[in-house]
C-alpha cells in the first residue's frame, strides 16, 4: 500500500486527487490550514473518524510557510509520493499579496524539496510540483510546449517560475524524482467561485433562476485552454509513475475566449445571448430563452464589463501542446469543453435551486444576527 501526502488537499485538485488515490488503494495524508470556519467542504465526503481503525484518509494542520511543520510531517508520514498542490492560486489576487504569494508558492516548494533531502528521503519520495501554463505568460509561441520559453506576467507566475526551476534543480543536484506538471487551466463543479468559469456558471444559474439580475466580468477577449480537473489529476499520478522524472505539459490543445464560455454556459440552460459594444462598453443581453423553467425577457442585460477585473498585466492566449504526455504516457482527456460546461452548469443550477427554495421559504441568511 503506497502512502501519499497532498498539500492543498482542500482545494479543487486536492479533492479530485484524493478520491483518485483512495480508489487506487493509497493511504492519503493531506495538509490543511487552520481556519476560523470549516474549510474542508470539498473532502468532507472522504472524512474518516480518527477513532476508526485502518484510516486511509488523514488530515494534518500545516502551512507552506512553516518549514518546521513540513519537516515534521514528512518525517512522520514517510510518503512514497508528495503532490505539492498548495498555493495562493489566484492570479489577480497575487497582485494584491505578492510577497505572501512568493513565500507560499515559490519558497513553499523549496521547503518541501529540502525537507525530503534533509530527511534522507531522496531515493524514496517522488515529488509532483503543480506548475502552470501561467509560466508562458506573454505569448512567445503557440501552441505552448515543454520547450516554449517562459515569460511570467504576474507575481503568481513569477513565484511558480521559482518553484518550477527549484524542482528541476533539486532533481539534477540530488538525483531526486521531482517532476513538474505544466498544467493548463482545468475546471470542475469544485472550482473556486472567483475563477472565471465558475463565476460564470454560478451567475448564469442565479440569473436563470431569478436570484440575480446581472453580473460583471473583466477581459472577455482572453483565451484559455480549459480542461476538466478529473482528467488532470489522473495525469499528476501518471507523471509520478513514469520511468524518469521529467516535466510535462497537460492541455486539451483547444482554446476558447472568455466571451464564448459565457455564451456556452447560458446556452446550456436554453438562454441565447447577444453581445454588443466593445471593451469596457461591451454588454450581453438575452436574445431568447427557450427553457420554460426560466422566465427571462428578451433584451434583458445580464452581463457588463467592470475594469476592476482587468489585470495590470494579462495573459492573452494559452493553448497547449500535450503531445509528449500523450505519446510517452498515453494520456488522453475524457472530457471536452462542452461536457465540462454541462457538468458545471448542472451542478450550479442544483446548488442555486437550494438558495431559491430557502428564499421562497422566507429564510434569509443575512438575518442571522437579527
Ligand atoms: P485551489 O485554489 O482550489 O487550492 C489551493 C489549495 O492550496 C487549497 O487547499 C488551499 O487551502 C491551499 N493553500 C493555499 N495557501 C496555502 C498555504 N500557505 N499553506 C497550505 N495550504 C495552502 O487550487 P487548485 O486546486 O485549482 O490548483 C492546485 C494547484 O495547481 C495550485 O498550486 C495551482 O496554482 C496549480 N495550478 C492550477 C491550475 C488550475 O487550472 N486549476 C492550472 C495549473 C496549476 P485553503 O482551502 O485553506 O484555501
Ligand atoms: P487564470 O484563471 O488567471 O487563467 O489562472 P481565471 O479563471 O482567474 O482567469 C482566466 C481569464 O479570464 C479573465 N477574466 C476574469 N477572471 C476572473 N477570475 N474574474 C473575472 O471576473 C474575469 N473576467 C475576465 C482573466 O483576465 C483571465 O484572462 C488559473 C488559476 O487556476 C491558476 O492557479 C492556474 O495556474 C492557471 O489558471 C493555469
Amino acid at each position: 500500500m503506497k502512502t501519499a501526502l497532498i498539500t492543498g488537499i482542500t482545494g479543487q485538485d486536492g479533492a479530485y486527487l484524493s478520491e483518485f488515490l483512495l480508489k487506487k488503494g493509497y493511504i492519503v495524508h493531506g495538509l490543511k490550514r487552520r481556519s476560523s470556519q470549516f474549510n474542508t467542504d470539498r473532502v468532507d465526503h472522504l472524512y474518516q473518524d480518527p477513532h476508526e481503525e485502518n484510516q486511509r484518509f488523514i488530515l494534518h494542520y500545516g502551512d507552506m510557510t512553516d518549514s518546521t511543520n513540513l519537516i515534521r510531517l514528512i518525517q512522520e508520514i514517510q510518503p512514497d509520493e508528495i503532490y505539492n498542490l498548495a498555493a495562493m492560486s489566484h492570479v489577480q489576487v497575487s497582485f494584491e499579496v505578492p510577497e505572501y504569494t512568493g513565500n507560499a508558492d515559490g519558497l513553499g516548494t523549496l521547503r518541501i524539496l529540502d525537507a525530503v533531502r534533509l530527511l534522507g528521503l531522496e531515493k524514496k519520495t517522488r515529488i509532483y510540483q503543480a506548475s502552470t501554463s501561467e509560466l508562458y505568460g506573454k505569448v512567445q509561441e503557440v501552441p505552448q510546449s515543454e520547450t516554449t520559453p517562459f515569460y511570467p506576467r504576474s507575481p503568481y507566475a513569477v513565484a511558480k517560475m521559482y518553484a518550477y526551476w527549484i524542482t528541476v534543480n533539486y532533481r539534477e543536484a540530488y538525483g531526486m524524482f521531482a517532476s513538474n506538471g505544466i498544467l493548463f487551466n482545468h475546471e470542475s463543479p469544485l472550482r473556486g467561485e472567483t475563477f472565471v468559469t465558475r463565476k460564470i456558471t454560478r451567475a448564469a444559474a442565479r440569473i436563470a433562476l431569478g436570484l440575480q439580475d446581472k453580473f460583471y466580468l473583466g477581459n472577455l477577449d482572453a483565451q484559455r485552454d480549459w480542461g476538466h480537473a478529473k482528467d488532470y489529476v489522473r495525469m499528476m499520478w501518471m507523471i509520478l509513475q513514469a520511468e524518469e522524472a521529467e516535466d510535462w505539459v497537460i492541455a486539451t490543445g483547444k482554446t476558447t475566449p472568455v466571451r464564448d464560455f459565457v455564451r456556452m454556459a447560458f446556452a446550456e440552460v436554453g438562454i441565447e445571448l447577444a453581445f454588443k459594444g466593445v471593451g469596457v462598453d461591451e454588454k450581453a443581453y438575452v436574445k431568447s430563452c427557450s427553457n420554460p423553467d426560466f422566465q427571462l425577457e428578451e433584451g434583458k442585460e445580464v452581463l457588463a464589463v467592470d475594469p476592476k477585473y482587468f489585470r495590470p498585466t494579462e495573459v492573452d492566449l494559452l493553448i497547449g501542446d500535450a503531445s509528449k504526455a500523450k505519446n510517452k504516457l498515453g494520456w488522453v482527456p475524457e472530457y471536452d469543453l462542452q461536457d465540462l460546461v454541462k457538468e458545471m452548469m448542472g451542478s450550479d443550477v442544483k446548488l442555486m435551486q437550494k438558495d431559491q427554495h430557502l428564499k421562497s421559504g422566507g429564510y434569509n441568511i443575512l438575518n442571522y444576527f437579527e
